[in-house]
């Protein structure tokens, strides 16, 4: 049996048409059931559906074998934890800096970045040699330098309509963000056959696509 966790939202909407090309496909319809585990028409396959940003912890720890996440969510949860085999080449977007023009010229004062990727902000930008303030926020990161709360932003950018309609441009790239299959490492290794199947069916679909 492989479990494969996934998330409500783009990425599921994404991904089962990828999965339905395998035969995996769910039973009920996981976009309205309230259900978090789904069994699928496939019997040797089940779906767990949960928060995008745990996604990589479940499959690290082995609470499912196989996990779809945002290349954000993977370089934000960090580390070597779980294979990352295969693109999917879906929900696809930027990860970006944000804000109003000249907002990144604080002079020698640190400048203040507003983020739900902490983490990732902190690297990119010490890789730049600059300290910045980090600002941990869960959402609405576009509303942030409106309410004088950083001088930017670092979020995903799609068609930069959520920016433009909040008066912030784009401002510098951190990273081209897609979502990737995860797999656990005890997993790759236990159910080897069956996960070396599914990553070998869906890098042919995915590269057809
Ligand atoms: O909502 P929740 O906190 O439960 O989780 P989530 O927000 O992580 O889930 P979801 O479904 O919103 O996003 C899941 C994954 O989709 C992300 O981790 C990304 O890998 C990917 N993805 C791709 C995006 C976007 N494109 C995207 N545009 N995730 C979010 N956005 C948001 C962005 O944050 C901004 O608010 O869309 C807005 C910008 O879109 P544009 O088109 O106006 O630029
Ligand atoms: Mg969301």
């Amino acid at each position: 049996m492989l479990s494969i966790a996934l998330s409500k939202g783009r990425i599921l909407k994404d991904t089962l048409p990828l999965l339905a090309t395998v035969g995996i496909e769910p039973i009920e319809d996981p976009h309205t059931s309230r259900k978090l585990i789904f069994e699928t028409r496939r019997g040797d396959a089940k779906l767990i559906v949960i928060r995008a940003s745990d996604v990589p912890t479940f499959v690290e720890h082995g609470a499912a074998d196989i996990g779809v996440a945002g290349k954000d969510v993977l370089m934000e949860h960090g580390g070597d934890a779980v294979y990352e085999p295969l693109d999917l080449n879906i929900a696809r977007c930027k990860l970006m800096v944000a804000g109003r023009p000249g907002c990144l010229d604080v002079g020698q004062r640190r400048l203040r970045v507003a983020t739900k990727y902490v983490e990732t902000t902190r690297r990119f930008f010490a890789a730049q040699g600059r300290q910045v303030e980090l600002i941990k926020l869960y959402g609405s990161m576009e509303l942030a330098p409106l309410v004088g709360l950083p001088d930017a932003i670092v979020d995903l950018v799609d068609t930069g309509n959520t920016l433009r309609a909040n008066g912030l441009e784009p401002l510098e790239p951190v990273a081209d963000i897609s979502s990737r299959l995860i797999v656990n490492k005890t997993a790759m290794k236990m159910k080897h056959g069956e996960v070396q199947r599914l990553i070998d069916q869906l890098a042919k679909v995915t590269a057809d696509a």
